[in-house]
């Protein structure tokens, strides 16, 4: 039986890219699971019982059908890809994709996300988005290196399409929301239409009509 057989449940909320890449692989496994929906921005992700679920307050969670959770959505989809084409066999090109996959969470998610988050997520008068000009500076740091990594190679599993791509293309593709001009890295953009054209790929959803504006208003 392969790990994506048995009564996975995922507590997520969809709007979110470290979520959404659970589901992305999910989807592209063909595995059977249940999507709890948790709504972070309106403090479901501190309740007592979620907190129950992972003491540190944060969504993804994979819970396996005999109560054991997982957390960390990178360690996730490391867990759910172990033994299909989604990471590579060979130890080296393991450890490369690991690698892309810390580069994400260190640097680039605390800024593509967190530029996004500020974007749609606070008030147009939040002090936050002071911060926004130096998390897009640093976003554009990320994206250079995978400009840079992405002209000599097509993908970040190793030599095929894989979990550091997903990992990566999460925030990455959604990236204009907090203001990251995405048209300067023509690599990056073939590369997020690579994945999109990969079978049983979902984008995802659009959150509600007031993000939208904010984004809008904060570029
Ligand atoms: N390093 C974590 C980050 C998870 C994370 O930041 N989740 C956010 C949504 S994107 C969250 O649950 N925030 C709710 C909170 O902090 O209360 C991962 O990759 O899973």
């Amino acid at each position: 039986m392969s790990r994506t057989d048995a009564g996975l449940k995922v507590y997520g909320m969809s709007t979110s890219g470290n979520c959404h890449k659970v589901k992305l692989l999910l989807q592209q496994l063909g595995a059977r699971y249940e999507w709890h929906e948790v709504d972070s921005a309106d403090g479901q992700t501190r309740t007592a019982a979620f907190l129950a679920l992972n003491p540190n307050g944060k969504v993804p969670v994979l819970q396996r059908n005999d109560g054991r959770v997982l957390t960390e959505s990178n360690a996730i989809l490391y867990w759910l890809a172990e033994g299909t084409p989604f990471l590579p066999a060979d130890g080296w090109q393991r450890a490369q994709a690991l690698s892309w996959m810390f580069f994400e969470q260190y640097s680039h998610e605390p800024y593509v996300a967190v530029a996004r988050f500020i974007s749609g997520w606070t008030p147009m008068d939040s002090p936050r988005r002071a911060e926004l000009p130096r998390l897009r500076e640093r976003a554009d740091d990320a994206l250079a290196v995978m400009e840079r990594h992405l002209q000599a190679q097509a993908w970040f599993t190793g030599s095929d399409y894989g979990i550091a791509d997903i990992a990566l293309f999460a925030y990455t593709a959604v990236a204009g929301d907090g203001g990251i001009r995405l048209s300067l890295y023509p690599a990056v953009e073939r590369w997020l239409q690579a994945v999109r054209e990969q079978p049983a790929f979902v984008a995802m959803p659009l959150p509600d009509a007031q993000v939208q504006a904010r984004f809008s208003a904060s570029v």
